[in-house]
């Protein structure tokens, strides 16, 4: 039997160098030129990768099977040992491609030829995204508010890391030469730098504490959520299944986002009520007692939201309508979609800047692929500020968590020439510059939040501005030390 038989079960073939269930041992060609991407990528994971934690014992799922059930194993692992592979979902005898012009096509297992640039360009932009993260977020170890969150810091990390593997599968499988350079471009680029920057703008902010890197798994993880649905929707069936093995692992990142921001809360208002401090905006007050105030948090959040919104593009996108009718990236749950999939006379509402007043107009549904997009992530953000705000009304404060209005803080689409409050008024450029930094995190916001961010790693304890989570990874107890941090 040969060894890739074994991906027709689900399980990982773990002969090769590089885990997979794609057959890899059988494919001479890739394996070889995976083999040879493999120093360099380890190489940029040992400069750009966690900072500081390289020699670590960490506590982290690896996956063993593309199994929905069986597929996570936990175990300590020194993060550049971790067995990053290659996993598709298992193909599905008689897909389809499901929209666009070829829609009732067999899906398509080779590159289509005239959608070539289209396809490698998605392949190559969702692959930058991945990398991008663990250098924002490299530094953040060395201020763990706990083992706990640290490991889950490491997990999220190496798993971007095989998103990128995912990626980099997929160029040299499919892209022949180009798709090659491609995969060497994705190890040279780097987060915020000058000369070569990551691909998309809020992969080159930086995340600078621990409620900064909460948001980002909320707001942008989500982001990730939502294209890769769109992605998994792709007639070229490789892509799809790639996209539908990192969905499994891209909720978790979204679970230590949410979660994180929660516990913060619940740690403030728990201080403020211990206290005795009933006004959430008594600022002074609430920072005093070392927690984090709720203004503060509505700020990062209000940033996080507006630099993931600008990741879906123009509002009205000729390239979205063009990936749609190739049959390339599909909406947010195309197959249960109750319409034509072709969408060649339907219209969509899009919030668009005219003449001076934000309105909404009608516009053809293929352009507006990235605006409805963009409407079911708000949607999607929305439940979970929800689920903030009963964290806080439980404990009986008077204040709730908003999202901002989507022409608030913009850099790319209808409202990035626009300046605009959280609910949306209109302002001058001196209003904006007066009042950003009650709605934007100031320098004194950032230094603040600095000075919490020491690190707190016993087994078992928490930072004073986070509370504990409710339950340990993989049931473990409290205590457990989910990194061995061995720092010379
Ligand atoms: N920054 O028609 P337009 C994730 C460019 S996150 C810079 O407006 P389009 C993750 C655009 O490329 C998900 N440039 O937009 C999360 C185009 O350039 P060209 C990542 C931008 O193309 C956390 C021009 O503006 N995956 O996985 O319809 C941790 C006009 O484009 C930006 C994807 O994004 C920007 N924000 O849509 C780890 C999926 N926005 O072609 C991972 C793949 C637009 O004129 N990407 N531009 O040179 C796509 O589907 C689309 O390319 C976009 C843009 C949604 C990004």
């Amino acid at each position: 039997m040969s060894s890739s038989a074994a991906h027709v079960e689900g399980a990982v073939d773990y002969s090769t160098k590089i885990p997979n269930n794609v057959g890899l041992a059988d494919d001479a060609r890739v394996l070889k030129a995976l083999e040879q991407w493999h120093p360099g990528y380890i190489d940029w994971w040992m400069t750009m990768g966690p900072d500081g934690f390289q020699t670590s014992d960490v506590y982290l799922r690896t996956a063993i099977s593309i199994d929905p059930k069986g597929w996570a194993k936990f175990d300590y692992v020194k993060m550049p040992e971790y067995r990053w592979g290659i996993l598709l979902a298992p193909q599905e005898n008689e897909r389809k491609v499901n929209f666009g012009a070829f829609k009732g096509e067999k899906a398509w297992q080779e590159v289509p030829g005239e959608h070539r640039a289209s396809l490698r360009r998605l392949v190559v932009i969702q692959g930058d995204t991945e990398p991008a993260s663990v250098e924002q977020q490299r530094h953040l170890g060395k201020t763990a508010p706990s083992l706990y969150d640290m490991r889950n810091l490491f997990q999220v990390n190496v798993e971007e890391g095989r998103h990128l593997w995912a990626m980099v599968y997929l160029l040299h499988k499919y892209f022949g030469k180009d798709g090659r350079e491609e995969a060497e471009g994705l190890l040279q680029r780097r987060s915020g730098d000058v000369d070569k920057p990551r691909m998309l703008g809020a992969f080159n902010e930086a995340t600078p504490d621990w409620l900064s890197f909460f948001m980002f798994t909320f707001f942008t993880d989500r982001d990730g959520k939502m294209q890769l649905e769109s992605l998994a929707q792709s007639g070229f069936d490789p892509l799809s299944r790639t996209c539908r093995f990192m969905l499994t692992e891209e909720a978790h990142h979204m679970f230590v986002g949410e979660t994180g921001v929660g516990r913060v809360i619940e740690r403030t208002c728990a201080a403020m009520k211990a206290a005795g401090v009933e006004d959430p905006y008594d600022i002074a007050k609430v920072r005093a007692l070392g927690v984090i105030d709720l203004p503060t948090l509505q700020k990062k959040a209000n940033l996080h939201f507006s630099l993931s919104l600008d990741l879906f593009g123009s509002e009205v996108s000729t390239n979205a309508a063009n990936f749609y009718n190739a049959g390339l990236k599909g909406r947010f749950m195309e197959t249960k979609i109750d319409d034509d999939h072709a969408l060649t006379s339907a219209t969509y509402p899009v919030l668009k800047f005219i003449d001076g007043q934000i309105r909404m107009v009608d516009e053809p549904a293929l352009t507006a692929l990235n605006m409805r997009l963009r409407d079911d992530y708000v949607k999607d953000c929305q439940g979970g500020v929800s689920r903030w705000n009963k964290l806080i009304e439980k404990a009986g404060i008077k204040f709730a968590l908003t999202l901002p209005s989507v022409a608030f803080n913009r850099h790319i689409g209808e409202f990035k020439d626009v300046k605009a409050s959280p609910d949306g008024k209109l302002l001058t450029e001196a209003e904006w510059a007066k009042l950003q930094h009650q709605w934007l995190p100031s320098t004194d916001d950032g230094a603040f939040v600095a000075s919490l961010m020491t690190p707190c790693w016993d087994a078992g304890k928490y930072a004073g501005w986070i509370s504990a989570p409710k339950v340990g990874i993989d049931s473990k107890p409290g205590d457990f030390e989910f990194v061995k941090v061995h720092q010379g």
